[in-house]
């Protein structure tokens, strides 16, 4: 066991593969850390609140030893990690490997035995920190599919804890994560938690699935019992609970930035620049497989065919945020849009208004709230996502009523905006149906559907979903070992 007591303690942690903050250089050559705007930071910050906390990752940078620094009145725990490391741990077994097999399988995950290993060191040095700051008996909340391995083994160094592991992403079904060579070993150290939390129901399902199939846990409503062999990390009689506890947003940090004048005029400016067509439709997304963009823009490379729109009166806004660049998957997809979207404007633009607009940046968040505010649609088409923040804060900016929102039934967010134009975006007659329904329905209807969706996201938001969330925690089954 570590010894947690010469140091200054915490008793409330959070583990997440990176900082919330990242290091910024100034024109004179001075380094300064700089807040990374989130919504996992923001989510945080409202619990963090009046605790003793602290948070363990990456900064970052590559190589270098930071030390534990204070902000906001947290204290930030940099893990090292080697230019190695962020290749095989984080490019390699974490976007590689667990991403595409969490998501469906898009694209063919890579299995390789050097990632894995290095998967396997950086979580043990995330337990082993951990361990390091938390007090006894402390709250410890543990991020996403990078650092499955870390509940068991912090529970080995620390049986006090309390921990929780939160998945932003789906958990697929056993008939797919069985390919993972390492399966049991993961299920394993997810099962050193005290509560899985999931972001759909079906994802907590699958999760107790793998459990029983493949380990041969026992599971009694949110409940999985399991024996682990006595020479695994976390062995002994565990019961575990999980369950859905869906993210959400900031409603009222988005409504009232949608609000001020500066937005509004901004959207106003935004429509001009596109020469006020009728209808703007919009898409934001991480240049991501996922997402679905290349879907997206076949429906819309067809309806200009088919004469269902036409420039000037319609265009769409494409904004794509760089995304995981070093990964190849991402650069051909990168390619295929920039393909796709020339083809488009070839065929379609005219002189003076093109049918797609398409950004690859990223934009301060006072941008975001304009262009969600001049948008009339935003297609939201993922081919699967855990939840999909974007959907929640287009409804959220859209506090006069108006736009409409189609939205992927592969997306977490689905099972909440009931009222959205749910579509299937591998069904391209569908998803065309369904962005004509979006664009022609009535100011009447459209409004009633927008105000019933910002109801939801404004009595289900970032607030709630945490304090959600550290109840259930609080209240798993197995109480921790003090001694
Ligand atoms: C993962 C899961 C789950 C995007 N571009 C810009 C920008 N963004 C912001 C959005 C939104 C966030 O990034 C993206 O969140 P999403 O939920 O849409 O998607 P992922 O990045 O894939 O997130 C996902 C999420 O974790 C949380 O659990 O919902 O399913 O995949 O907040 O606004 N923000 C700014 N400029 C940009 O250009 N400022």
């Amino acid at each position: 066991m570590v010894l947690a007591s010469a140091r200054r303690t915490f008793d409330f942690v959070v583990a997440a593969n990176r900082l919330p903050v990242d290091r910024v250089v100034d024109d004179d050559g001075t380094t300064r850390w700089q807040a990374s705007p989130g919504g996992l930071v923001t989510a945080m910050d409202s619990v963090m609140q009046g605790r003793r906390a602290a948070w363990v990752g990456w900064a970052g940078v590559p190589d270098e030893d930071v030390r534990p620094f204070d902000r906001d009145g947290v204290r930030l725990h940099p893990v090292v990690l080697t230019a190695e490391e962020i290749q095989d741990y984080y490019e390699g077994f974490s976007n590689e490997t667990l991403w595409p097999l969490y998501h469906d399988v898009i694209v063919p995950p890579r299995y390789r035995r050097r990632w894995w290993a290095a998967y396997r060191e950086v979580n043990a040095r995330f337990a082993e920190c951990v361990a390091q700051v938390a007090a006894r008996g402390a709250v410890v909340w543990i991020h996403d599919y990078q650092l499955q391995l870390v509940p068991s083994m912090l529970r080995e160094l620390r049986p006090d804890l309390r921990i929780g592991w939160f998945n932003h992403i789906p958990f697929p079904p056993v008939e797919l994560f069985g390919q993972l060579p390492w399966r049991d070993s993961v299920l394993r150290g997810l099962l050193g938690a005290d509560f899985l939390g999931f972001q759909r129901r079906n994802d907590a399902a699958n999760f107790a699935r793998a459990c029983q199939q493949l380990l041969g846990a026992h599971t009694s409503g949110d409940v999985v019992s399991w024996v682990g062999d006595e020479d695994e990390p976390g062995s002994g009689e565990r019961r575990v609970r999980m369950a859905a506890v869906p993210i959400s947003i900031d409603f009222t940090t988005v409504d009232e930035l949608a609000r001020t004048p500066g937005v509004r005029r901004r959207a106003q400016e935004i429509r001009a620049s596109l020469g006020n067509p009728r209808t703007v439709l919009l898409g934001i997304d991480r240049l991501d497989y996922t997402k679905g963009i290349r879907h997206r823009l076949r429906a819309i490379s067809e309806m200009f065919a088919d004469g269902d729109i036409a420039t000037p009166e319609v265009t769409l806004l494409q904004v794509a945020t760089p995304s995981r660049e070093r990964v190849s998957a991402y650069r051909e997809l990168r390619s295929q849009v920039d393909g796709q979207v020339g083809r488009i404007n070839g065929d379609h633009s005219t002189i003076g208004a093109s049918a797609v607009h398409y950004l690859h940046h990223s934009y301060p968040k006072e941008e975001m709230a304009a262009l969600f505010l001049a948008a009339d649609v935003l297609l939201v088409t993922p081919l699967r996502d855990g939840m999909n923040l974007v959907a929640k804060e287009y409804v959220a900016s859209r506090w006069d009523g108006g736009g409409a929102l189609v939205l992927s039934e592969f997306t977490g967010a689905a099972h909440e905006l009931t009222q959205a134009f749910q579509c299937n975006p591998h069904d391209i007659v569908g998803l065309k149906q369904t962005i004509v329904a979006a664009m022609s329905e009535d100011a009447a209807s459209r409004r009633k559907r927008m105000l019933g969706m910002r109801r939801r996201v404004r009595t289900h938001d970032v607030h709630a979903w945490a304090r959600r969330y550290l109840a259930a925690l609080e209240a798993a089954p197995d109480k921790p070992d003090r001694g």
